[in-house]
C-alpha cells in the first residue's frame, strides 16, 4: 500500500463566493404555479474562474416543497436555477476532488428573494434590479495530501481585489471598511453601556439616600 504523505505544518486556501440572485416574475406565471420569483444559487470562484480542479461536485438541498430537492451538480457552473414563492435555507455540500482525501464541506445559505426596503443609498429598491445575497469565504486545507497540494499550486486562483470596483462586491478595502465599522460600533456600544451603568449607580445612590 502506498502511504499518504501530508504537508506537515502547511495550509493552503481557496476563495469562493456562494449565494443567490433573484428577480421577480411580475405576474408572469410559470405554468399554473403561484411562483413569484426566478432565482439562481451558485458556488463560484472570485472571478467566476473554473474551480472544478479542486471541486468535484456540489449538492444543493432545497426546501422539501420542491420536486427532487437534492440537486447534485457534477460540473461547472455549480449552480441551480429555479422559480418559487418563498425564502428558505439551502444546504450546500461541496465535495472535493477525490485525490484530496478531504471530507465534504457543508455551508448554509438563506435564499433571499425580497430586497431590503432601500438600495443602500436611501432610495427605494428599483423594481427590475435583481436582489442578491452572496457570501465570500476561504476554504482552508490544513496539512493537505501532497498530490492535492501540488494540484492546488499548479492551478491559478483569483483573489479578491485590493480596491473596491463596481464588478466586485468583495475586496480587501471593503473588508477593512467593515472591520472599522465594527470597531466603531463596539466602541460606541461600550460607551453607551458605561453611561447607563453610571446612571444606574447614581439612581441607586439617590434611592438609598432617601
Ligand atoms: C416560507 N418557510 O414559508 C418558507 C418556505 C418554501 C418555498 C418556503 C416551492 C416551489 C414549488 C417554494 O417556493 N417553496 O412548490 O414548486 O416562506
Amino acid at each position: 500500500m502506498t502511504s499518504i504523505k501530508r504537508m506537515k505544518g502547511l495550509s493552503i486556501s481557496r476563495p469562493i463566493i456562494y449565494g443567490n440572485s433573484a428577480t421577480p416574475l411580475h405576474g408572469k406565471k410559470v405554468g399554473d404555479s403561484d411562483h413569484t420569483h426566478r432565482w439562481t444559487i451558485s458556488v463560484r470562484g472570485v472571478n467566476n474562474e473554473d474551480i472544478s480542479y479542486f471541486v468535484r461536485k456540489v449538492a444543493f438541498k432545497l426546501h422539501d416543497t420542491y420536486e427532487n430537492p437534492n440537486r447534485v451538480i457534477e460540473k461547472p457552473p455549480f449552480e441551480v436555477t429555479e422559480t418559487g414563492w418563498g425564502e428558505f435555507d439551502i444546504i450546500i455540500k461541496i465535495h472535493f476532488n477525490p485525490v484530496s482525501g478531504e471530507k465534504p464541506l457543508t455551508l448554509y445559505h438563506h435564499l433571499k428573494l425580497h430586497p431590503y426596503e432601500e438600495d443602500g443609498l436611501g432610495n427605494p429598491w428599483p423594481k427590475q434590479k435583481p436582489v442578491t445575497s452572496y457570501s465570500y469565504d476561504e476554504i482552508v486545507f490544513n496539512e493537505p495530501i501532497d498530490t492535492f497540494y501540488n494540484l492546488l499550486q499548479e492551478n491559478q486562483t483569483c483573489n479578491i481585489p485590493l480596491k473596491k470596483t463596481p464588478h466586485h462586491q468583495f475586496s480587501l478595502q471593503a473588508e477593512q471598511e467593515e472591520a472599522e465599522r465594527i470597531e466603531k460600533a463596539i466602541k460606541s456600544t461600550s460607551q453607551e453601556i458605561a453611561k447607563h451603568r453610571e446612571r444606574c449607580k447614581r439612581l441607586e445612590a439617590e434611592l438609598s439616600a432617601k
